[in-house]
């Protein structure tokens, strides 16, 4: 199949016509404010199975996320408690808030809920 041709302007359903290129601050702002992710962050630890397989999840998910080790770093693993997080690794926080660990993190995705905290669309099915 053959690509769309280039077009010199650009329609929506809306009945908006814009020109390519066209990159008013308003349009730019939009844009910005649709793609906003959450931000992600994990505390995790080198030797433990329920970090890796947090991480694996996250990351099947396709989303950015921060990993915080808090391997001999007691004052890393004090702010994870301090921020609300549970006592064990991993805790996952997002946009701030307390998600809590990897049995927390898998409950929600098998509720269909993770995907819409992390920002995710819902997939079509192929
Ligand atoms: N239910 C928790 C279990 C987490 C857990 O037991 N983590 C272990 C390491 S794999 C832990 O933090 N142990 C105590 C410690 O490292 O201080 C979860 O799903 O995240």
């Amino acid at each position: 199949m053959q690509p769309p041709a280039p077009q010199s302007s650009t329609s929506d359903p809306c009945g908006r016509v814009g020109s390519e290129g066209d990159a008013s601050p308003t349009s730019e702002s939009e844009k910005r404010e649709i793609k906003t992710l959450p931000k992600i962050e994990i505390y995790s630890s080198k030797f433990c199975s329920f970090c890796w397989a947090a991480n694996r999840l996250l990351k099947a998910k396709g989303v950015e996320f921060t990993v915080y080790s808090v391997d001999g770093d007691p004052e890393k693993r004090k702010e994870m408690t301090a921020r609300g997080g549970g006592p064990t690794v991993p805790q996952i926080f997002v946009d701030g808030r307390p998600v809590g660990g990897f049995d927390e993190l898998t409950a929600l995705d098998m509720d269909d809920e993770l995907d819409p905290l992390l920002g995710l669309g819902s997939q079509p099915s192929s």
